[in-house]
């Protein structure tokens, strides 16, 4: 193992390869602060470390100190994750791949989370896509027979470790709120189309469904929404969530709604709005969530409190989505925007209801 000087010109590159390193990390520190300690923020801040060693193992004119500082936070966030801190990564310099990936060619390792690009065009499966490489975002704690056996302990997750060892696909299909259609190896497509994401960070291969609770109080101008915020993505949302095995998404309306805010509707009827695809940031193009979205109408707000997976509770002016954005943005807080297009149906309906 040598080490090697980059030419004048190629440096040039390697400061914008650095550069490019630093934005990783940022966005990388952002998730993991956003997650909370999760393994997958380890997974992330685990490929940062990796680029920040490789880097740090030349000797070219690149920001070595900022690197080096870099790393050290690095560690210090995967020490206080648990996470079991990776092996460097020192290139060899008479490795062919050394230049390319020095210089940001073809073959350079990934740098954070970004799925491949999908763009309208090349979205549809019926579109071929030579080359496509989705981004596995299969969390640790689904990769391996132990990980996997410990979340279906849990009760979140179903056996499989890939979706060709499900079972029962003809029944699924037959009884998706969205229809989907299986590919030749077997796997579930995304109804969308391609994600850019592949493998599974939600609970089954295929459709997940949820159930998503409109809860407001007042009508017209002085409409409120109850939401909550989610302790994954510290976004604010409806307090839906999973609807267990052999649950009816009605049931799982009431449950998840009480389960999140203390709220108790299961004496109300709420008007059912329809099953809709969400754009989850867990989904890809083998696993995917569709909602059971209704709308609850109270006379005036009840008291709510946080609880399970949700970090706080309150409500919120609804008389349209701009309005519920300001109120969030003034107290520095974002709505989910996964959940923007349930509650533009959700307006549609109070709006053409006089609610
Ligand atoms: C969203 O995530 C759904 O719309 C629902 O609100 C929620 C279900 O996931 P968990 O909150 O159970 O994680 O996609």
């Amino acid at each position: 193992m040598n080490t090697k000087h980059i030419p004048a010109d190629a440096a040039d590159q390697s400061a914008d390869s650095t550069a490019a390193l630093m934005a990783g990390l940022r966005a990388n520190r952002t998730a993991a602060l956003m997650a909370d300690p999760t393994a997958a923020a380890a997974a992330a801040l685990t490929e940062v470390w990796r680029d920040a060693t490789r880097v740090l193992s030349d000797d070219a004119e690149s920001d070595h100190e900022g690197l080096e500082s870099a790393r050290d936070r690095v560690a210090d966030v995967l020490r206080l994750l648990g996470a079991k801190l990776p092996e460097a990564q020192v290139l060899d310099v008479d490795d062919p791949a050394f230049d390319d990936r020095m210089l940001g060619r073809p073959g350079e390792a990934r740098v954070g989370l970004a799925p491949a690009t999908v763009t309208d065009a090349t979205r549809p499966w019926s579109v071929p896509l030579p080359g496509y490489a989705p981004l596995d975002i299969t969390p640790p704690e689904l990769r391996g027979p132990e990980g996997l056996a410990a979340a279906v302990a849990q009760g979140w997750a179903e056996p499989y470790a890939t979706p060709a060892d499900v079972p029962d696909w003809t029944e699924r299909q037959a009884s998706a709120l969205l229809p989907f259609d299986l590919d030749e190896h077997g796997r579930p497509l995304n109804p969308t189309g391609r994600t850019g994401r592949t493998g599974r960070n939600l609970g089954k291969w295929g459709e997940n469904t949820a159930a998503d609770p409109i809860v407001i109080a007042g009508v017209g101008a002085d409409r409120r929404i109850l939401l909550i915020k989610r302790d994954d993505v510290f976004q604010w949302a409806v307090p839906g969530g999973m609807v267990n095995p052999g649950e009816l998404a009605k049931q799982a309306l009431v449950r998840e709604l009480r389960e999140e805010t203390g709220v108790d509707l299961a004496e109300l009827t709420p008007h059912v709005l329809g099953s809709r695809y969400v754009d989850d940031w867990r989904n890809s193009d083998h696993a995917w969530v569709v909602t059971t979205v209704a709308v609850f109408t109270l006379p005036t707000e009840v008291t709510a409190t946080a609880a399970d997976d949700a970090a706080d509770a309150q409500w919120l002016p609804f008389c349209d989505l701009p309005a519920l954005e300001a109120a969030l943005a003034a107290q520095g807080q974002q709505l989910y925007p996964a959940h923007r297009p349930l509650l533009a149906l959700a307006l549609e309906y109070l709006d053409s209801a006089a609610v």
